[in-house]
């Protein structure tokens, strides 16, 4: 009988990918986790090494990277960006500070992961944009929900042409934790932080699934918004001024005639986190529900009349995407995975120097829609979207 043996893992060959973290609040703690899953589920071509992250407050910041699993904490961006051994920066901060750190990352040639939107208007976004390109390094926005397994395989499935023309889109994102009066202000309720409320919020995850998932270009749009609380507490016994949207809903014409509906909503009351794409093509639809992530509604107008009906497939099986990596077959994943998706898939076309999308470029195409629906408020009509 063999001899028992014990040994310590054997030092991991693979060149360190150094990640820098800026925020370590919702976002942060998604992209942590991200990081330490892809390690340990996906056979990757570097080493992740969460090493420093980055806060406002040294205790807060020390106790999150602590509890994140990150080499260290500091307040100091700036040291941050001047350390030659971080290769990457996660920008997961409030969007009025993506274009400020994320041009900094890039005057450093850092590798950026920028969170959504990924500016506060599509001057900022084109400037970012410009910049990567200039310095040739690999950027992307976290629209993590093209990385569900489910939107994965829908995109595959449209990919083929196996719905034909698509010819509507509608598109809904809805949650209710703004419903009551009482619920906090925040920076994601004033318009100097974030640009924008549920629009920039939940139509930027809609506007970029759309993209993504048909290859449709928007040619115009026309929205209509509404705050339904003006006024906040803002945690000090006063209030606070909301001059953002609780609810933003914006008509869609796309290049080639396609048409669509979209609807982001934070006082939708009784709707969680109700991300829902339907797509109409010439010869079937598809239906995905952020609630039911692992789940693809299919209807194929071939089938035969006497069977025909929306079929629900659980995206689990080791032919879908991402799922053999994770478990066998039909044991579902969640919300977090779409995030260790996305890194899984920036390492892999960083280290091959093959395209990951959506890059900076996609960012800008959702910002000029974002942009143009709320012109469309001011002038009370349809506005081109830009080029
Ligand atoms: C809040 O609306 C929020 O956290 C968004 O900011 C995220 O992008 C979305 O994925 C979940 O809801």
């Amino acid at each position: 009988m063999a001899r028992p043996a014990t040994s310590d893992a054997a030092p991991d060959p693979r060149p360190a990918l150094q990640i820098a973290m800026i925020g370590h609040a919702f976002m942060g703690r998604a992209h942590a986790n991200a990081y330490r899953q892809a390690n340990h589920f996906f056979d990757l071509p570097r080493r992740l090494v969460p090493a420093v992250l980055v806060g406002r407050d040294a205790a807060r910041a020390a106790a999150a990277a602590r509890q994140l699993g990150f080499l260290r904490s500091t307040t100091d961006l700036d040291a941050v960006l001047a350390d030659p051994a971080i290769d990457v920066v996660d920008v997961a901060t409030p969007n009025d500070s993506h274009h400020r750190i994320t041009m900094a990352a890039l005057r450093r040639q850092k590798h950026v992961l920028c969170e959504k939107p990924l500016a506060l208007s599509t001057e900022q976004a084109l400037e970012m944009a410009a910049l990567a390109r200039k310095q040739r390094v690999r950027v992307a926005v976290w629209h993590n929900y093209r990385r569900a397994p489910a939107v994965a395989l829908a995109a595959r499935i449209l990919g083929r042409g196996d719905l034909g023309e698509v010819r509507q889109v509608r598109a809904v994102y809805l949650q209710d934790w703004l419903r009551d009066g009482a619920a906090p202000a925040s920076w994601r309720t004033s318009r100097r932080n974030c640009g924008s409320g549920a629009h920039g919020d939940l139509n930027a995850h809609l506007i970029d699934l759309v993209r993504a998932l048909t290859g449709l270009e928007f040619d115009a749009v026309c929205g209509v918004q509404q705050t339904f609380t003006r006024q906040r507490p803002d945690g000090q016994g006063g209030s606070s001024k909301v001059d953002v949207d609780d609810a933003f809903c914006f008509l869609a014409r796309f290049r080639g005639g396609a048409i669509g509906t979209f609807e982001a909503s934070r006082v939708a009351t009784g709707r969680k986190n109700h991300n829902c794409i339907e797509i109409s093509g010439s010869k079937g639809a598809l239906r995905w529900n952020l609630e039911r992530l692992n789940e693809l509604e299919l209807f194929t107008a071939d089938d035969g009349a006497d069977v025909q009906g929306f079929r629900t497939i659980l995206c689990m099986d080791p032919g879908h995407p991402y799922a053999a990596d994770w478990w066998p077959d039909g044991h579902t994943i969640g919300y977090e995975h779409t995030f260790v998706h996305h890194v899984v898939d920036f390492v892999r076309a960083l280290h091959d120097g093959t395209p990951f999308r959506p890059d900076f470029a996609d960012g800008v195409a959702v910002q000029k829609v974002l942009d143009a629906a709320l012109q469309s408020i001011g002038k009370g009509g349809w506005i081109k979207v830009g080029r």
